[in-house]
């Protein structure tokens, strides 16, 4: 399943547009995080060539001059495949390719590939394969397109399933066939997440706060969560390594005990069909309590990371979450990371590595929890075990002592329960 082969190392040419009101700057900036994309999905970029026009042209982008200079590029470097930056409609993809006589794709198919080579696990594997296959649909071509639609397309029978009825081209069947397939990995997504709904209200009833890790692709989310814990997940200085959320026990420093998960990172222009089939693993960020929002504080262009996580946040409704800025990557960029924390409202700097700062981290993850429920001191007397033992169904007991005539808990609740145990509270 994958768009781009990889026997030996592949050479690549990118391209890059400048449409207004970009600036040719923005241009280089994408085409280097490009050529990272194309570098972690295992090419070489041997060249690139950047344009600045006032709008695509329609049937090839970048207009016929430009793609006559793209085809000597690509006969003088011995290229296998063009990238453009911008995204390219299936009749652009297609004409490129016929007047260059080699592969073209975009930044999408990139992603995509990078996905298709890091899923493991059966939803990841599911998830990038209905994105894939979303992708191609458009894109499939055939010899007997002409035809067919001269058979006024009456050919599309259900009975014939799997065959090939009389008019029907190659093409159609095998769209059929795509069609099929996503269909069945739509149904399969939709057992897994009904799954994991189910292990969502359990965790829901046993009131343990989320806390979720979100962030830009390679920011140090992993790293994080493996500093934390003992979850042991795959960290590498490549792209999307994390396609699966991993999700761990974590005690606070004041007792209160978190559920902490690690999930998939986020880019610009992240592929809607990826955003639209990874919607499941991404639901942790929207049922979370908190975000904690990990910004690698030594990449080049750290404003436009941090609303590219934004606007997928919203994408995936996870925007009303409330956040907590984490600039990490300390021991790299001090003074940026000391910086951001400053002008960034409640924000913390940190080393995820080093593990400097993180003692921080977690005293404002608690301080920001507590913010957003209620922590109280509950005396019970001795003869209210109904009490007591509905105090530990409804809150979470954070601890507990006895007293003379009465237990003395600290306890957490939600809004809900606290107005069941007014009369027990003695401090709040
Ligand atoms: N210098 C330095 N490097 C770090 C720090 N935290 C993470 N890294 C490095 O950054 C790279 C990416 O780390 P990961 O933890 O895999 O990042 P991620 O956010 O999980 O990335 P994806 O899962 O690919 O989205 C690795 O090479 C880490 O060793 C840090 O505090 N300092
Ligand atoms: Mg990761």
């Amino acid at each position: 399943m994958s768009l781009i082969e990889r026997a030996v190392r592949e050479k690549i040419v990118l391209v890059g547009v400048t449409l207004p009101p970009q600036r040719v700057e923005d241009t280089e900036a994408g085409l280097d995080e490009l050529a990272q994309l194309v570098d972690t999905a295992g090419a070489d970029e041997v060249a690139r060539l950047l344009q600045r026009r006032s709008a695509p042209d329609p049937p090839t982008y970048i207009g016929k001059g430009k793609v006559e200079e793209l085809r000597e590029i690509a006969l003088d470097t011995d290229c296998d495949t063009v990238v453009f930056d911008n995204e390219l409609t299936p009749a652009q993809q297609r004409n490129l390719e016929k007047l260059l006589g080699r592969t073209a794709i975009d930044r999408t198919a990139v992603i995509l590939d990078i996905f298709a080579q890091n899923a493991h696990s059966q939803e990841g594997k599911a998830q990038v394969e209905l994105a894939l296959l979303r992708y191609r649909l458009p894109r499939m071509r055939g010899k007997g397109l002409a035809l067919s639609q001269q058979g006024g397309g009456a050919s599309a029978g259900g009975a014939r399933i799997g065959t090939r009825g009389p008019g029907e081209t190659q093409l159609e069947v095998d769209r059929r066939r795509i069609q099929r397939r996503i269909h069945k990995l739509e149904a399969e997504l939709r057992e897994l997440d009904k799954h994991r709904a189910t292990q969502r209200k359990a965790q829901h009833r046993s009131r343990t706060q989320r806390v979720a890790i979100v962030g830009y692709t390679n920011a140090g989310k992993s790293t994080l969560l493996n500093q934390l814990t003992d979850a042991g997940v795959l960290v590498e200085d490549r792209l999307f390594a994390t396609l699966d959320a991993t999700t761990r026990r974590l005690d606070l420093p004041g007792g209160e005990k978190v559920l902490l998960t690690d999930t998939v990172g986020f880019i610009r222009n992240l592929p809607h069909q990826l955003v639209q089939a990874f919607k499941s693993t991404l639901s942790v960020a929207a049922d979370a309590d908190l975000l904690v929002h990990v910004v690698d504080a030594s990449a080049l262009d750290i404003d436009g990371n941090i609303n590219a996580v934004r606007t997928v946040l919203r994408e995936i409704e996870a925007d009303e979450v409330p956040v907590l800025y984490a600039f990490n990557k300390a021991d790299r960029a001090p003074l940026d990371a000391a910086r951001l924390a400053a002008t960034h409202e409640g924000a913390v700097a940190f080393s995820a590595t080093t593990g400097e700062g993180v003692e921080g981290l977690l005293l404002t993850i608690a301080a920001r929890l507590r913010a957003l429920t209620n922590v109280v001191e509950l005396l019970i007397p001795y003869d209210r075990g109904d009490v007591l033992a509905k105090v530990h169904r409804e809150g979470e007991v954070l601890s507990e002592a006895a007293d003379d005539d009465a237990m003395r808990l600290r306890v957490r609740f939600d809004d809900a329960s606290l107005g069941h145990f007014s009369t027990f509270v003695v401090r709040s």
